[in-house]
């Protein structure tokens, strides 16, 4: 294993001022956002909504350090016949691949899942790294309910997210670790700070077992927050207080970065909570995003499947994905959010 190669690359990452776009809807995710659009989603108008975004290069070349994108699209070539990995290489990012194969049921387990994607995974991973990519992810999802997460649906996702990262580092590739506690439910933001504070120790406790290299990973978790139908809203600054002191208390110091996932958050609370997390400052990690829904739904709904949409819905790309670069920097002001 090349640590400082892998090194350099999570630093890259999560350098300040910019941050990551995931793009890696599986099929049936990218569908429904399409259904939402009324666009028919095919091979072709999966290959241009994603197009449109890497070729919106102000935002890229400025804001943005890496895309996550789903197998389809790193092995697809753009309109012209360029391959799309190229256009990020060209505007400065890096490519990431989506290496988990999704969530199914966890046996004897009756409402909890496990992430697939363990076998073949060394073989798939050679193949991305000679297309380009240089960082993959792997999603574990948690559910909070009456008695949930258990400790044994716990254990067995922390322990694929830390042999996905083994087997990551050792292909060269920085393993982008995603244990996402879901904000699905009617849970307070106290039960939320339980549940990721146990979820994130298992899962530190699993990478130490497996010997990865904390130095070569980026972490990519939810923020503290309440259920989507939750009464008692939390303040930004609440978010931003828990998040880090749950962190602190989890998360070692030798982890290069923090990119957050949006999880459902409306763009603009996405943007703020992570700014007030960074203008606390102080932090032994640089903090930044890895949005996909909070750096997509609003160019998505711009575009509507039209070309004579494109060069507004990459405004609007633009736009959310320079807000997120401001809030990385703990600059971000919602004045600038009118300003354009
Ligand atoms: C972009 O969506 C990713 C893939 O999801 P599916 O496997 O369900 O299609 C997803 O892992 C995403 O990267 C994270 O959930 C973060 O996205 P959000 O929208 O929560 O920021």
């Amino acid at each position: 294993m090349n640590l400082v190669a892998l090194n350099e690359i999570a630093e890259r990452l999560v350098t300040p001022g910019r941050g990551i776009l995931a793009a890696d809807e599986s099929t049936g995710t990218i569908k429904k956002r399409f259904d939402a659009i009324g666009v028919e989603s095919t091979e072709t108008s999966r290959r241009d909504w994603r197009e449109l975004l890497l070729r919106a290069s102000e935002g890229m070349r400025h804001f943005i350090s890496g895309v996550i994108l789903y197998e389809e699209t790193l092995y697809q070539d753009g309109a012209n016949g360029t391959p799309l990995v190229e256009l990020i290489a060209a505007a400065g990012a890096l490519p990431g691949i989506k290496v988990d194969k999704g969530t199914r049921p966890l046996s004897n387990f009756s409402s909890e899942t496990i992430t697939e994607g363990l076998d073949g995974l060394a073989e798939r991973l050679a193949r991305a790294f000679e297309r380009g990519a240089r960082f993959a992810k792997w999603r574990a999802a948690f559910t909070i309910g009456d008695g949930l997460p258990t400790s044994g649906a716990i254990k067995a996702n922390a322990q694929d997210l830390a042999r996905y990262a083994a087997i990551c580092q050792n292909a060269g590739i920085v393993p982008v670790v995603e244990p996402e506690v879901l904000m699905d439910g009617p849970h307070d933001i106290h039960c939320c700070d339980e549940v990721t504070r146990q979820v994130l120790a298992a899962v530190f406790q699993a990478l130490f077992e497996q010997r990865v290299a904390l130095e070569g990973m980026v972490l990519k978790p939810n923020m503290i927050l309440c259920g989507e139908s939750c009464q008692r809203r939390p303040t930004v600054d609440e978010v931003a207080h828990r998040t880090i002191s749950a962190f602190k208390a989890v998360v070692p110091a030798a982890v290069p970065g923090v990119a957050f996932l949006s999880g459902g958050q409306s763009d603009e609370d996405a943007t703020a909570r992570l700014n007030a997390i960074n203008r606390r400052g102080g932090l032994p990690w640089k903090m930044t995003f890895s949005f996909g829904r909070a750096l997509q739904a609003a160019p998505l709904k711009t575009w509507s499947g039209r070309s004579e949409n494109t060069a507004a819905a990459q405004q609007a790309f633009v736009h959310r994905a320079r807000m997120n670069s401001l809030a990385s920097l703990g600059q971000w002001t919602s004045t600038l959010e009118r300003v354009g």
